[in-house]
């Protein structure tokens, strides 16, 4: 890439340059349908509204809070015209969790849903970084889209730096500490350089849809930026839960989806699905699935309902999008994939050594983007050598394939044995009562952990003795017998991260 690019300025200025300006871009809920030219035109609308309005200047940062919406699209598309940072935040945060988000970016400006207005005003109460908030989705002179409507629709996108920051991404983790990693511009059209050309293979009559929130790494690649780097639409929904992407992606005649594994879980379970996919009546061509492991039952499931073979990837917030992934024609049950063309992965010992194929050790990674943390002294372990240590534990196999283990610090040590939660889980997700589980280590006196479930029965199962005895037995039954749960307890619902990722350390806690 050259040394001045702005994202912006080569996934949305250069579109409309290149002759797409007609073509359908940003679809909503609500029935909104912008063309390139129109998310364009409303981007640099807002852009003169967070430059003159609000005095903004380049490297600003900007806090958005809204559900994904094609309002939401163009504000993040403004804050990269007009050369500042966008510091994307998840809808269902509280003042607490705002706060520390004002306090570590030092946020100065703030574009935020109406709706969600409350909790963004308590946490600037106690954090006055916070100078200048505009609403949306009121229809108040004062509210962004009235300010918007008296700005021209023309500006000059700001001529940043490859190298300047864009994004900071906030992840709480599996751990709940939340981290702000930082991206630049680069890293955003690298991120568009890999996954889309390489595996995902989108075309320009794609329409993409999908659950993830902008404000999380794989939604914005996913909704936002891939579609836009090919000149495909991008369908973004408030709400998309697995009824409601059911509902969607036939109405909109959506091509690809991106959702998690629980997601594609309770779909393939649904009534509905079996017309989903192209071939079948339905429109839908390709599946990606990250932002969890995949369970192998999981991928069986989905292709069984619906014909289509799951695109898993890992990736993470650190290295902004997926790094290991197969595509369909690659895919292999059980495993990740192999590291996508610009990245290099390898398996490494505590000593940073690659270990050989068949030993599970820590996964490593290196490529065009990487963790860079904003003032956190954990960016010295994530980061050694040269490579990002991403916290999971994988096996490569001989052909080169990466199979997941567990989160580093989620591997379950009983009675010596190694006993990775996830591949526990799998298996319970294979016995007919079980909707959802969490697997992990809790303290024991004799076995120094052992391997406790937490299952979510299916609605009308009851989870007595008999239960926990016909779940410990099928996991006997299915994979070696020490790794049986030796603990179940039944439980409503699992501790999850915003983004649906599984918080073993809170299972763990109890
Ligand atoms: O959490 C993940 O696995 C992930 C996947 C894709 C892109 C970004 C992230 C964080």
């Amino acid at each position: 890439f050259p040394p001045r690019l702005n994202c912006a300025a080569m996934l949305l200025d250069d579109a409309v340059a290149r002759g797409w300006g007609g073509r359908r871009c940003v679809i909503g809920a609500d029935g909104t349908v912008w063309t390139y030219a129109e998310l364009q035109a409303q981007a640099n609308r807002i852009a003169h509204v967070l430059v003159q309005d609000m005095g903004l200047v380049p490297g600003n940062r900007v806090l958005l809070r809204a559900p994904n919406s094609p309002m939401l699209a163009a504000c993040w598309c403004a804050v990269m015209k007009a050369g500042g940072i966008a510091v994307g935040t998840m809808p269902m945060l509280r003042a607490k969790e705002l706060g520390q988000i004002l306090a570590k970016a030092q946020v100065s400006h703030a574009l935020c849903d109406a709706a969600l207005a409350d909790e963004l005003a308590l946490a600037a109460a106690a954090h006055p970084v916070l100078r200048e908030v505009l609403h949306f989705g009121v229809a108040a002179e004062c509210g962004l889209e009235a300010r918007a409507a008296r700005q021209s629709d023309a500006f000059a996108t700001v001529d940043t730096a490859a190298d300047d920051v864009c994004l900071l991404a906030f992840t709480s983790g599996t751990t709940g500490l939340p981290k702000a990693t930082m991206h630049v511009h680069r890293d955003v059209m690298a991120a568009c350089a890999c996954f889309p050309p390489h595996v995902l293979r989108p075309v320009a009559d794609d329409v993409f849809i999908g659950s993830p929130p902008l404000a999380f790494t794989f939604g914005l690649g996913g909704l936002l930026l891939f579609p836009l780097s090919v000149g495909a639409a991008t369908v973004l929904l408030p709400k998309a839960g697995p009824n409601e992407l059911l509902e969607a992606v036939p109405r909109h005649g959506a091509t690809v989806l991106f959702t998690a594994p629980t997601s594609y879980r309770a779909m393939a379970e649904a009534a509905g699905q079996r017309r989903l996919a192209v071939g079948q009546g339905g429109t839908l061509r390709k599946c990606v699935s990250a932002g969890e492991a995949l369970p192998a039952a999981t991928r069986a499931l989905w292709q069984q309902a619906t014909g289509i073979t799951l695109i898993d990837g890992i990736g993470a917030t650190e290295l902004l999008h997926i790094f290991i992934s197969a595509d369909e024609t690659q895919a292999r049950p059980g495993a990740t994939g192999k590291a996508i063309p610009g990245y290099r992965a390898c398996v490494v010992d505590a000593n940073l050594q690659p270990v050989p194929p068949g030993t599970v050790g820590r996964l490593a990674v290196q490529g065009p983007t990487g963790c860079r943390y904003l003032d956190d002294a954990r960016q010295a372990s994530y980061v050694q050598g040269g490579w990002n240590l991403t916290g999971d534990a994988y096996v490569q196999d001989a052909d080169g394939y990466f199979h997941y283990q567990s989160r580093t610090d989620d591997m379950i040590i009983s009675a010596g044995y190694n006993i990775a939660g996830p591949e526990v889980e799998d298996c319970l997700l294979r016995h007919p009562a079980v909707a959802e589980c969490g697997v992990a280590g809790v303290p024991d006196d004799e076995r120094g952990q052992i391997v406790k479930a937490w299952v979510v029965l299916k609605p009308g199962m009851a989870g007595d003795a008999a239960c926990v005895q016909a779940l410990q037995d099928f996991v006997k039954a299915n994979i070696a017998p020490y790794k049986y749960p030796r603990a179940v307890d039944f439980v409503d619902s699992l501790p999850r991260t915003e983004t649906g990722k599984l918080q073993r350390f809170r299972l763990r806690a109890g």
